[in-house]
C-alpha cells in the first residue's frame, strides 16, 4: 500500500486548496508539512524537491507533482473524477477553468492595495453575477442531471462549489438569483466526502485575512 499523499505549501488557501478539495472529495486522507518560512522553502529547493522552486508541490504515488494544475489533473485522473471519455473531459476542463478563473480573482483579493478593494470587490461579484454564475444556471438547466458533466460527481462539481462558497464569503446572497446552482451547492455539499470536508477540524483552510497574506509574502518573495 503506497502511503498518504502529502501536500507542501504554507498553511492557507493559496493555490493548494482545490488540492485539499478534490482529495477529501475523493474521500483520500492526506498529510501536510506546512511551509512557515523562507528557510523550509530554501530547504525543499536546495534538496531538490521542487521542479520549478515552486510550490503547491505533491508527492503521490513516488511522484514529487509540482504546478497546480498538473497536481489537480493526475488527482483528478486518479479517483474518477474527470469523465468517462475524452468529451467528457473536454467540458470537464472548460468549467473548471471558468471556475478557477473566478477564484483566481476571489483568491487575489487580499493582495490588492487597501484603496482599490472596494473597486476590485465590485468587479468581482459583477462578473461572478453576470458571466460565470449564469453559464453554470444554464448548464445546470440543459444537462439536467444534477451534476454539470454526465451523471456522476467529477471534479468540475467539486470545483464549482469551491467557488461558490469562496463568492457567498464576499457577499452572502451572491447566488440568491440562480435556483439551479442554490440547489447544486445543497446536492453537492451533502455528498458524504464533502460533507465531511465541510465541518469544522477538516484540512478546510479559512479565507486569507491580510495576515495571512503578509506572512505568505514574506515567505514567497
Ligand atoms: N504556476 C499565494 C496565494 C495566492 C496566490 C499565489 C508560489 C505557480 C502553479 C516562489 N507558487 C504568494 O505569495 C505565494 C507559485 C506557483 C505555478 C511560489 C517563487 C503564491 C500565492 C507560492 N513562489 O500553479 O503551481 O506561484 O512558490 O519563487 O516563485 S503560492
Amino acid at each position: 500500500m503506497a502511503g498518504k499523499p502529502k501536500l507542501y505549501y504554507f498553511n492557507g488557501r493559496g493555490r493548494m486548496e482545490t488540492t485539499r478539495w478534490l482529495l477529501a472529495a475523493a474521500g483520500v486522507e492526506f498529510e501536510e508539512q506546512f511551509i512557515e518560512s523562507k528557510g523550509c522553502l530554501e530547504k525543499l529547493r536546495q534538496d531538490g524537491y521542487l521542479l520549478f522552486q515552486q510550490v503547491p508541490m505533491v508527492e503521490i504515488d513516488g511522484m514529487k507533482i509540482v504546478q497546480t494544475r498538473a497536481i489537480l489533473n493526475y488527482i483528478a485522473a486518479k479517483y474518477n473524477l474527470y469523465g468517462k471519455d475524452l468529451k467528457e473531459r473536454a467540458f470537464i476542463d472548460m468549467y473548471c477553468e471558468g471556475a478557477m478563473d473566478l477564484n483566481e480573482m476571489i483568491m487575489m483579493l487580499p493582495f490588492k492595495p487597501a484603496d482599490t478593494k472596494e473597486k476590485e470587490h465590485a468587479t468581482i461579484f459583477e462578473r461572478a453575477t453576470t458571466r460565470y454564475f449564469p453559464v453554470f444556471e444554464k448548464v445546470l438547466k440543459d444537462h439536467g442531471q444534477g451534476f454539470l458533466v454526465g451523471n456522476k460527481l467529477s471534479r468540475a462539481d467539486v470545483q464549482l462549489l469551491e467557488t461558490i462558497l469562496m463568492a457567498e464569503e464576499l457577499k452572502a446572497d451572491i447566488i440568491s438569483k440562480f435556483p439551479l446552482l442554490k440547489s447544486f451547492k445543497e446536492k453537492i455539499s451533502n455528498i458524504p466526502t464533502i460533507k465531511k470536508f465541510l465541518q469544522p477540524g477538516s484540512p478546510r483552510k479559512p479565507p486569507m485575512d491580510e495576515k495571512a497574506c503578509e506572512k505568505a509574502m514574506k515567505i514567497f518573495h
